[in-house]
Order: structure tokens, then sequence, then C-alpha cells
């Protein structure tokens, strides 16, 4: 086994990505784990916290979300949270241990009067000195550019699935669409976390799909999560097949193969999982989790809960302190 750090490429087929979730589990483990040890030698579990800062009403139609104006799924809507509460529970989440706070708002596209209270929030929560990233919607020209001087580190903008899958999960929005918001952000300089929902009744072409798409970003999303579907009573999707610890590990593995520096994150789903399905998709690659006890909307295991897997496992939290070996684009001498 060699440690040189695998660097990023551009370049990948849908075949070469299909021909990866074809491997016996064991040797594509293997490859994954090859792949991490070069890559992040520390091996720690990177701590996100997430904080829904505008819940429900929301005009777009995807079949997965509980904040969806257009499915009775009993929630709550309720407007823009004030910039001191939004603190105080950022406050919280650096006092768990988060590295990074994530700030998800309800709604289909930013709005320019709500620019200043978002950059307010922003610029709060990186004086407390952690990294934030917001979740908002689409971007216009110019707005990307605001809320990096505010602050950001991070937009997350999932594209959620395949191409061809997308339009059996939301009509309201083109996969097109999500890509200029992606490209909106990196022209102004805020790194991405991007990455798809498992679990809505996809294909494994959907997900080699999925991978592919996200492959031919350049360089890769910093981030990639990926989430298994919470499912939401009331949505189109809250009767899916749940997908299996193996096929989610499956999906891990293959996400750090392809995306080598980027922190691949078991995003939602995990309450749902048992210790070892978890475990298994750490050994897979993941390197990050989301923490506290809610998500957005739904439920996520207690900081208790997360203390004991890792301890298990004998693995640690943390930040990365080692130098990045590579970036996203080249290997760094
Ligand atoms: N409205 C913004 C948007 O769609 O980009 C930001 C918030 S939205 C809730 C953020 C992401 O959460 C979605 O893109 C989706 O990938 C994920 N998500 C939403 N509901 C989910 C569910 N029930 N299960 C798993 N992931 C979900
Ligand atoms: C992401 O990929 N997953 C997070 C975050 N980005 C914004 C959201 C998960 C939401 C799960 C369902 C809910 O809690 O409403
Ligand atoms: Fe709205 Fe985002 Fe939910 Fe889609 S995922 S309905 S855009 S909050």
């Amino acid at each position: 086994m060699t440690n040189a750090a695998v660097a990023p490429r551009f370049d990948w087929t849908r075949e070469e990505i299909a021909a990866l979730f074809d491997l016996p589990l064991p040797d594509l483990l293997l490859r994954a784990l090859e792949v991490r040890r070069a890559n992040w030698p520390e091996g720690r579990i990177q701590k996100s916290q997430l904080l829904s800062i505008k819940t429900g009403g929301c005009p777009e139609d995807c079949g997965y979300c509980s904040q969806s104006a257009h499915f009775k799924t009993g929630l709550n809507a309720s407007k823009l949270m004030d910039v001191d509460a939004v603190l105080a529970e950022a406050r919280q989440a650096k006092a768990n241990g988060a590295d990074r706070f994530c700030m998800g708002a309800a709604w289909r596209s930013l709005k320019d009067r709500d620019l200043p209270k978002v950059c307010e929030m922003i610029s709060a929560v990186k004086a407390e000195g952690l990294e934030t990233c917001v979740t908002l919607g689409m971007l216009e020209e110019g707005q990307a550019e605001k809320l990096k001087a505010a602050g950001l580190d991070y937009y997350n903008h999932n594209l959620d699935t395949s191409r061809e899958y997308y339009g059996k999960v939301t009509s309201t929005r083109t996969y097109d669409d999500r890509l200029e918001t992606l490209d909106r952000c990196r022209k102004a300089g805020v790194s991405l976390c991007c990455g798809g929902i498992l679990g809505m009744g996809e294909q494994r072409s959907d997900r080699v799909g999925l991978i592919h798409e996200l492959s031919k970003i350049k360089p890769h999303p910093e981030s990639v999560p990926i989430n298994a579907l919470m499912p939401i009573e009331g949505t189109p999707l809250g009767k899916s097949e749940p997908i299996s610890a193996v096929d989610l590990a499956r999906a891990i593995a293959v996400s750090r193969i392809v995306f080598p520096a980027s922190w691949i994150r078991l995003s939602a789903g995990r309450e749902n999982m048992t210790e070892e399905g978890q475990a298994l998709c750490l050994a897979a690659g993941a390197n990050s989790f989301f923490v506290g006890s809610k998500l957005l909307t739904t439920a996520n295991p207690e900081a208790s809960e997360d203390e004991k897997l890792l301890d298990t496992l004998g693995m640690e939290w943390g930040p990365r302190t080692d130098k990045p070996q590579v970036s996203g684009e080249k290997v760094v001498a």
C-alpha cells in the first residue's frame, strides 16, 4: 500500500464510477481506506451543527422535504430568526465541540431584503471562531459576493440525485438552476458543500449519476454531504423503502475514492441507523457528522450517543490539524 496522496480527478466516466459500485464490498472498502489514509492521515471526524433559521412554508415542491408548502407535514412555519437567538445557538454548538455552524432557510431563493440580516448572522457566527455555512436556496448575481464579504466559508446547495431522476423529486426548479448557483458561489470564492440524498427510490445508476455530476465540478466541492432520506409523513417520498447501511456505505466509499480531498459527511439519517451501520460508513471513509439532537426539522443522535459511538470505535473528533496534502485541484508538494 502506498501512502502518496491521491490527487482529485475531473475526468471520471460513469462507467468507471459504476465499476467502483460493482466491486465486492471488502475490495471497495480497502480502496476507500487507502485514499483516506493517504489524504487524511489523522482520520478524525469533523463536527458540523445545523440550525434552521427560517422554517417551513417553502414554495418549492421537493418530494422529500418537511418544509415544502405543497405537502401537509404538520410542520409549523416560522419567520427568520433574530440574530441574537442564532448567535446563542452558535455559541452552544461551539461549546458542544462543533467546528462548523450551518444555517438553513426554507427559501426558494435569497431575497435582497433578507441579505443584511443573514450577513449579520454570518459575521456574528464567524466572530465566535466557527466556520460558517448557509443554505438559502438559489442565489442571484452579486449575492454570493456579499455573503463572502460577511465572512461566509461554505454554501450548501445539493444536487440531490442524478440529472435523470431529479425531475421525479422536484419540479419547481432544474438541475441547471442548481449548477448556476454553485457556480456563483465558486466565482465569489465561497467553498462548496454539495451532495445528495439516497433512499428516494433511485436506482444504483442514479447514485452513479450524482457522483459523476459532482466529479465534474472543478475543484470538487470541499464538502460532500451524503444524506439518507429522513422519511416525512405527508410528502410524496414519505413511504420510500429505506436505504440499507451497506448500500449507504458503498456510496460513501465511492465518494471517498472519487473526492479524495473533500470532507465526506454522513449527514441526515443517522438517527435511524444502528451503531454498526454508522461504523460501516465511517470505515468506508466518511469523516464528518452533523452533531446535535436536531438537524433542520428532524431528529439526530444525542451527543452522548455520538461520544459512545466514537469511543467504541476508538476514533477521535476534530478538525484536521495536519497540512492538507492535496487541495481540491492538485497534489501540494
Ligand atoms: N431550501 C434550501 C435548498 O433546498 O437548497 C436549503 C434547505 S434544504 C432543507 C437543504 C438540503 O437538505 C436539501 O437540499 C436536501 O438535500 C436536504 N434534505 C431536506 N429534507 C431532507 C430529508 N427529509 N432527508 C434527507 N435530506 C433532506
Ligand atoms: C445537507 O446535505 N443535509 C442537511 C444540510 N445539508 C442543510 C439538511 C438535512 C435535513 C434533514 C431533514 C430535516 O431535518 O428537515
Ligand atoms: Fe424548500 Fe429546500 Fe425543502 Fe426544497 S429542500 S422544499 S427548497 S426547504
